[in-house]
């Protein structure tokens, strides 16, 4: 069987942009039959294809692990000569302009542990083709730039597949002899292979119906395991809510007769956008009070809405090659925020989405996997679905959007999509049609494209008190990165206003552009010195330095109208003491403490900004904000600090924490927000060690009527060492063993602790009987959890870079992709202390080491030791 077939690893090959060629031969027709069984599944493909161009070079069809039973051309059977393997790859000779190409391969399904391709998991047989994925399936040409329309004939054994699924329209079923059966769908939308899904299985459906704008009605189906069924309905409510938005919005309407979602438990990444047929990792569509958190309700919502946006930003308009990736990518994650913030708050969906930013995509900015939006060259593309293409991605499309102002913004978007619809196209293309749509000139602003590394712009604003003007000058550097050593200055676009401190207002919100390495701006008619606020609303992903201080910071925490503003203020607050502590001053919290009363106190606050605003910033960034990290020191300051800021509120803390508790549970955003304060309060009632705090946790973890107050409980018990962390750990283990989601969270909540022996702890998991490295969902919750445990994951011992290694090692012989993704914390050496760095280095050294290792986890390692 392919699977098993032994093949030698050739050095890997560097995939560089500029080398873009289009397609030799196009294939506008495929029909595919399948042969569906776990062990042994037999594909005979009918590739229709024509010569693009003149050129006498032969057809080239991309194999990964495939035999070739058989070879037709033209409905004549070919000799073994007659074809030939180049690394994987399918190589015939064609004499004419059109042919008719047919194959046969043999896989194995229920062998395949890569996830990628056709596999098995949990009974069900399902795809995931994008990236590359569909060589792994058949012949083809598997480039996004080659588009087809599929004819797609399924047959199966009733009783242990009796629903089949493929993408498009279904249009013929029936029965055979054997108990078997059979299915055909026709998706007549011309598509890249990498959109290509079928799903056989016994899986039971939450139908429902959506009329589109133009009065057409689409079948809605969310296809799960029966038992599954009543934890689907915050998913189906959200894809009706994108698909109303996105009309709305973005005048875009759905374009089949159905859309169905199936769920899957072992799944490489969230979901996929398959047309017509996306598949999820169930932890993105199943959800109810009992085992999901808001967090995951709110990750249930943006990600539907995600794919269900896919099928026109990257479906009906797709990407020429994968250094575009982001064309796609970015432009949906802008759009799914957008709807976020639109179906709850946009100020705490703001906050929450640059906490995202920073953490992941800041990080991977300033280390060795720095790489434009756009990157020039990779080795598997697999590794740049990465923070950067879609995070930042979204960030580039979002100051677009605030540029241009929503309208133009719009006439933009509708361009692009009417220039290019049915079309596979650039990043270049995007900006084309919105420079023109949105009558704006782009041509600096594409450096977002073209840099990578995060912008530095200082900001200092200076007063004369005789010209009543204040002057704002900026500066900007964008740092050097792996491969881009000098950079050109870039179009920031900065929101800003200027407070008067006295009447706490301000003459307007101004946006600034910043697009010289050093520009001056000058204000007049102030006769005091104005309070800065700059970067309102996050108005670009850079990192801003200003000469403001500590007093105008507790200023604008506690009176800037802009919600993102005043957030960062009590943010930047914050951080300033503690890297003060950090660095052993001895600065006055006072500012802290009064800015978290004042939070606390205003009953105009809406409960989950205020959550948001009175978490002291996390470990890791704080870590970001230091030349050289230090774990310890960052830990101590930090719980020493919330310590006191829990004593000195004590009272607060417990008003707010019994006056939160609801009478019942909601998911309107009032309730939502209830949870997120209530959890909050908690917390700081137990970091201050007040006597009573694990028992009122314990209490909240026993009590609730939702896992958004059970796990944050547990989460604030495993970081202490109380007898009720053992008991509630217990406790949740018993109730949940046999759901794999929710036992998720019992091994993530032990990986996150902050705990001293959560590195043993770790250890320990990974030899527990419910872990596996079979399920993604289980290697994340554990390991990649751990990874992104600063104070334990650098534990000095590097007993931590061991386990992640040793993870890493045994993951890559199963599934490259998943194991290649828990690489990047080890390659952040350059930030630690030389024993911390040494021992991160051997580690990839090690890993390195290793025979017969993927070219996903090589050119990770190899680039993290640069
Ligand atoms: N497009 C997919 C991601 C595929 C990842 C392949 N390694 C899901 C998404 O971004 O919508
Ligand atoms: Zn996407």
């Amino acid at each position: 069987m392919a699977d098993m077939l032994s093949t030698t690893a050739a050095a890997p090959t560097i995939i560089r942009r500029v080398d873009y060629r289009a397609p030799d031969w196009l294939v506008p027709d495929i029909a595919l039959d399948f042969d569906l069984d776990p062990a042994l599944t037999r594909i005979h493909a009918t590739l229709s294809v024509t010569r693009n161009g003149d050129h006498d070079r032969p057809l080239r069809l991309d194999g990964d692990g495939l035999v070739p039973l058989e070879v037709k051309v033209d409905g004549r059977l070919l000799d073994q000569g007659e074809w030939h393997l180049e690394a994987g790859a399918l190589i015939v000779a064609l004499p004419g302009r059109a042919h008719s190409v047919e194959t046969l391969v043999e896989l194995a399904p229920e062998s395949n542990s890569k996830l990628m391709g056709l596999y098995a998991s949990g009974g069900l047989l399902c795809t995931q083709c994008e990236a590359e994925g569909f060589r792994r399936i058949t012949f083809f040409p598997d480039r996004p730039d080659v588009l087809s329309r599929y004819n797609v004939h399924m047959v199966a054994d009733r009783a242990r597949f009796p629903v089949l699924l493929a993408n498009g329209d279904p249009i013929e079923q029936g029965d055979l002899e054997g108990g078997r059966h059979w299915a055909r769908w026709k998706d007549p939308f011309p598509k890249p292979c990498y959109l290509f899904a079928l799903v056989a299985g016994d899986l039971a459906c939450n139908a429902d119906r959506f009329v589109t704008m133009s009065g057409r009605e689409v079948q809605l189906g969310i296809w799960v395991k029966e038992a599954d069924l009543p934890r689907t309905a915050h998913a189906m409510k959200a894809l009706k809510d994108s698909m109303a938005w996105d009309e709305r919005v973005y005048g875009r309407e759905y374009d089949l007769d159905v859309f169905n979602i199936v769920a899957v438990a072992d799944f490489n990444f969230g979901a996929m956008e398959n047309k017509g047929l996306n598949i999820f990792n169930s932890r993105y569509i199943l959800a109810d009070p009992e085992t999901a958190t808001d967090i995951d309700y709110d990750g249930v919502e943006g990600v539907v809405a995600h794919e269900y946006f896919h099928n026109w930003s990257g479906n009906r308009v797709t990407c020429r090659d994968w250094f575009q990736l982001s064309l796609k990518e970015g432009f949906t994650v802008f759009r799914d925020q957008s709807f976020s913030a639109d179906m709850g708050s946009h100020a705490v969906k703001r906050i929450e989405d640059v906490r995202i930013l920073r953490a992941a995509q800041f990080q991977e900015d300033s280390g060795p996997l720095a790489h434009p939006i756009r990157p020039e060259s990779y080795m598997e593309i697999s590794n740049f679905y990465t923070a950067t293409i879609y995070n930042k991605g979204a960030e580039v499309i979002r100051m677009m959007a605030l540029m241009m102002g929503a309208e133009r913004f719009r006439a933009g978007t509708d361009l692009y999509f009417d220039r290019h619809d049915g079309a596979a196209v650039t990043c270049e293309d995007f900006v084309l049609a919105m420079e023109e749509g949105g009558r704006i000139d782009l041509t600096q602003f594409r450096r977002w494209y073209e840099q990578a590394g995060t912008p530095h712009v200082r900001a200092l604003l200076t007063h004369d008190p005789a010209s009543q003007s204040v002057e704002l000058t900026l500066e900007q550097v964008v740092p050097a990165t792996p491969g881009q050593p000098d950079k050109q200055p870039m179009a920031i676009p900065l929101r800003m206003a200027l407070f008067d401190s006295a009447t706490a207002k301000h003459h307007g919100d101004e946006l600034l552009m910043l697009t010289e390495p050093k520009q001056s701006f000058v204000f007049t008619g102030f006769a005091s010195a104005p309070v800065l606020s700059i970067n309102r609303g996050f108005s670009a992903p850079v990192i801003v330095e200003t000469n403001r201080s500590q007093d105008d910071l507790a200023f604008l925490s506690a009176h800037d109208d802009d919600p993102f503003a005043r957030y960062e203020a009590m943010q930047q607050l914050m951080v300033n003491v503690l890297i003060g502590h950090i660095g052993g001053q001895n600065v006055d919290d006072g500012s802290v403490i009064e800015a978290i009363r004042n939070a606390l106190t205003d009953p105009a606050l809406d409960p989950a900004f205020v959550a948001e605003t009175i978490r002291l910033p996390s470990e890791a960034y704080l870590g970001d904000q230091m030349q050289i990290v230090d774990p310890d020191a960052i830990h101590a300051a930090r719980d020493a600090l919330q310590q006191k800021i829990g004593t000195a509120l004590e009272p607060l803390w417990r008003d707010v924490h019994a006056k939160t508790k609801a009478n019942g549970f909601s998911l309107s955003s009032a309730a939502k927000g209830a949870r997120k304060l209530r959890n909050a309060a908690l917390h700081y009632l137990v970091a201050l060690g007040a006597e009573d705090g694990p028992a009122i946790a314990f209490a909240q973890f026993s009590e609730a009527d939702n896992m958004t107050e059970r796990q944050a409980a547990l989460g604030t018990l495993a970081n202490g060492t109380s007898a009720e962390r053992v008991a509630a750990l217990d406790i949740f283990y018993n109730r949940y063993a046999a759901d794999a989601l929710t036992l998720d969270k019992w091994f993530q909540t032990q990986a996150f602790a902050l705990h001293p022996e959560t590195v043993d702890q770790v250890e320990e998991l990974g030899k527990h009987k419910d872990f596996t490295l079979n399920n993604p969902n289980r290697v994340r919750s554990l390991y990649g959890a751990f990874a992104g445990n600063q104070w334990a994951f650098h534990h000095k011992s590097g007993k931590g870079y061991r386990l992640v290694a040793d993870c890493i090692i045994a993951l890559d012989k199963l599934n490259p992709q998943t194991a290649a993704r828990l690489v990047p914390p080890l390659g952040r050496w350059k930030r630690f202390d030389e024993g911390r760095a040494g021992l991160m280095r051997a580690e990839l050294q090690r890993i390195l080491a290793e025979p017969d290792l993927s070219k996903d986890v090589t050119e990770q390692a190899s680039k993290s030791l640069d």
